[in-house]
């Protein structure tokens, strides 16, 4: 099996995942190791990490050899950053999986490509609406216009070419190894730092939280018991939970005030609410999220979460200044 971008947040648990539940998985990672990517998040893993980009079409013809599957996690991948400089993203969401998909056609491997909520743009705060496999791609940033950009490719070479391809479009993961500049890392650390949370605008933004380990069950079921051609919803039904609670909620796991945080400047564009439906996953093959609990439904998953960044500073620590330098220069 090959992992892109197996060096990032998603893609290192889901490697150690595999490997720990899974004897007959033999992996190889390419991976840029960009500013989110790390060696360190695959210590101890009995894996081959080729540094690599994924826009290089010879390096990823010559991976492809004698390889099964490959799962496509690769990306850019933050919202705020696609807003500072989109060319990144164009590349390896864009013309990266084009040469991805050029690559698996040619050597007949089968993919599984990694996608995201936000292609389907935003709900309003009193919709009801949750996203399915057939709603219409509506993305806001750069981020998830280049993210909806790669799922029409996939589409597109299943269709035109008969690649042996699936889909999943999940919600918002949060977990260990996940890099500081995202909400709630960001926020544990603030606090580990002696600083404080930092909430944009009002808070109200609902995301679908779903434990990372949780989405990576998604992705293995589908990879191994997923119709070819498919695409499944991936979601945790957590889309009654907005920013402000998930902050109040981390100060208090972390024994502190559930006020005690910041008003910053909001993201320009900011999405109000994601929601997403994974009955299709379900039913079809059986998922369940085994990170629930009955108020939040991340209570748990949070404490753990907390857990893993208190104990690992030396993972966190060297990037968190250059971070809140940039953070604290758009105002955020
Ligand atoms: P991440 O930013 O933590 O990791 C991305 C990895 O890709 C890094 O290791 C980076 O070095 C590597 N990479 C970037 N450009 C590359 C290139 N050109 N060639 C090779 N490697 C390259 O991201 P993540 O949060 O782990 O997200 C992984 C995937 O999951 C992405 O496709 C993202 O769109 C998708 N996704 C993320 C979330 C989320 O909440 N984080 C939710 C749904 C879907
Ligand atoms: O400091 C912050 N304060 C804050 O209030 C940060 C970094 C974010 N926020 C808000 C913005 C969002 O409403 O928190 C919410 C979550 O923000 P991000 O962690 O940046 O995630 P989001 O923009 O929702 O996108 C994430 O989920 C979908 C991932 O980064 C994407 O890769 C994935 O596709």
């Amino acid at each position: 099996m090959l992992v892109t971008g197996g060096a990032g947040f998603i893609g290192s648990n889901f490697v150690r995942r595999t490997l720990a539940t899974r004897s007959d998985y033999d992996v190889t990672i390419i991976d840029k190791l960009t500013y989110a990517g790390n060696r360190a998040n695959l210590e101890g893993l009995d894996v081959r990490l080729v540094e690599g980009d994924i826009c290089n079409s010879p390096l990823m013809n010559k991976l492809m050899r004698g390889m099964d599957v490959v799962v496509h996690f690769a990306a850019e991948s933050h919202n705020d950053n696609s807003l500072a400089g989109p060319g990144a993203f164009v590349h390896t969401n864009l013309v990266g999986t084009y040469t991805l998909l050029e690559a698996v056609r040619a050597h007949g491997v089968r993919l599984h490509h990694i996608s995201t909520d936000e292609v389907f743009g935003d709900l309003a705060l009193d919709d009801p609406a949750r996203f399915t496999e057939q709603t219409a791609y509506n993305p806001s940033s750069p981020y998830s216009a280049t993210k909806a950009g790669s799922d029409h490719l996939v589409r597109a070479w299943i269709r035109s070419f008969g690649i042996e391809a699936t889909i999943s479009n999940c919600s918002n993961n949060y977990g260990p190894y996940q890099h500081i500049e995202k909400f709630i890392p960001r926020q544990i650390t603030n606090i580990l730092a002696g600083g404080h949370p930092k909430l944009y605008g009002t808070g109200e933004q609902v995301r679908d939280w779903i434990h990372v380990d949780d989405h990576n069950d998604a992705v293995l079921l589908i990879l191994e018991r997923g119709s070819l051609g498919q695409t499944y919803i991936v979601g945790a039904d957590n889309d009654h939970v907005n920013n402000l609670q998930v902050v109040r909620l981390i100060n208090e796991l972390m024994g502190r005030d559930a006020d005690d945080f910041e008003h910053v400047a909001d993201r320009p564009g900011h999405d109000m609410r994601y929601a997403m439906d994974s009955t299709k996953l379900r039913t079809e093959l059986g998922w369940a999220p085994k990170y629930t609990d009955t108020t939040t439904g991340m209570r748990a998953g949070l404490a753990h979460t907390i857990a893993w960044y208190e104990q690992h500073r030396a993972w966190w620590e060297p990037a968190k200044e250059r971070v809140e330098r940039e953070y604290s220069m758009r105002g955020q």
